[in-house]
């Protein structure tokens, strides 16, 4: 009979008789990681020269080559979120795994990966909000939604002027903060985009309960009707405002705080002035001793951070104050109050007719509907 043949028997009686001692030395060390590298952790010697005739031979599962750092694969067996965006296919989320794997930081995204249809599916949705109130449901988003608009809007705003230049008729509106239900209001009493034009002042977010309703639906009417809808940055648009205003922790009650961060990413972009029919100046907060042209807005580099002092400031900051004149302190310590003199100043040097501004709460919603009637009897 037979001896039992060795898988090794295949072998040219000359492979098989070089001496053991000719081979290269392993390049594996014997440590516990590096048998199961090789996969060979639990394997026994005696067994395996002892294989039977005729059995298959069994090879131990592959080890991955990203097994080591558990925490790093744990995050590249859930991409959900991503598999959530709408119009991805099966191998761009492959694509967006393996940049995962090359060890990329930032956030991967995917550029304008909203279409019109999954706008106006969007805004549907949001516009029905007001019948879930009743019952308390308040999340009429997905995260990964949300972040294709932030990615969107931000896209917009970027190749639009920081200084928008409109024209009449448009609907111009104040601070909304949050207030979801009073901006649905504003748009039955309004006309619904793109019915009617509309800018709105800033301050979308904090203090409200629905502030990622609210600047979800606008986000969301920008993306739709990018040269009919407008938004001017508000002082709550800015990280460290709104990380104590309401809007950081609504962020992560309600979804991440990854997500605060994509909305920052996005409101770092917004534009923070507007001219409507070269007459009326728009803009959250009011004048600045820094305003000397209309070119210096436009030159204001984006994305960008408000900072505590300088031009970006005071446009999303001051205060006019009528019992005085000139510049003067701000009690927000930010920013100053500017007096009657210093607007009828700024109006005859630029030749403008009215600055127009929120900023400052007030029992009603500021909305003013500016026709080319009403500005005609403006510029008379
Ligand atoms: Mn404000």
């Amino acid at each position: 009979m037979l001896p039992d043949r060795s898988p090794l028997s295949s072998l040219s009686p000359r492979q098989a008789a070089l001496p053991a001692a000719t081979s290269p030395p392993s390049r594996f060390g014997k440590s516990p990681r590096a048998k199961r590298l090789r996969g060979i952790e639990n394997a026994n010697p005696s067994q395996t020269t002892r294989h039977a005739a005729g059995a298959p031979l069994v090879f131990p599962p592959p080890v991955r080559p990203y097994g080591r750092t558990t925490r790093r694969r744990r995050r590249l067996r859930s991409p959900a979120s991503h598999r959530l965006l709408p119009g991805w296919t099966k191998d761009e989320i492959e694509l967006e795994v393996s940049s995962y794997r090359r060890r990329q930081v930032t956030v991967p995204v995917r550029p304008c990966a909203m279409d019109g249809s999954a706008v106006e599916e969007l805004i549907r949705r949001l516009l029905d909000g007001k019948k879930h109130k009743v019952t308390g449901k308040k999340v009429l988003l997905t995260e990964a939604e949300i972040r294709s608009l932030c990615v969107a809007a931000k896209e917009i705003f970027l190749s639009q002027p920081n200084l928008l230049e409109l024209e009449a008729p448009i609907n111009v509106c104040g601070d909304i903060h949050g207030q979801f239900s009073d901006l649905l209001r504003l748009f039955e009493y309004g006309g619904l985009p793109p019915a009617a034009n509309y800018l709105f002042l800033g301050d979308y977010v904090d203090r409200g309960k629905q502030s990622i309703e609210t600047i979800c639906l606008l986000l969301a009417y920008k993306i739709r009707y990018p040269d009919n809808f407008f938004l001017l940055r508000g002082n709550h648009e800015c990280a460290s405002i709104n990380r104590i205003y309401g809007f950081y922790d609504e962020c992560k009650r309600r979804f991440s705080v990854r997500l605060w961060k994509l909305f920052t990413d996005c409101f770092n972009c917004l534009p923070v002035a507007a001219v409507i029919d070269d007459k009326i100046l728009c803009m959250h907060g009011g004048l600045s001793p820094d305003l000397d042209s209309l070119n210096r807005i436009r030159e204001i580099q984006r994305p960008v951070d408000v900072p505590d002092q300088g031009l970006l400031c005071d446009l999303l900051w001051s205060d006019p104050d009528r019992d005085s004149s000139g510049w003067g302190d701000n009690d927000r310590g930010v920013s100053f109050t500017f007096g009657a003199d210093k607007v009828t100043e700024f109006l005859n040097k630029h030749d403008l007719d009215l600055i127009c501004r929120a900023h400052q709460a007030s029992n009603s919603l500021f909305f003013l509907q500016i026709s080319a009637t009403i500005l005609s009897s403006i510029s008379s």
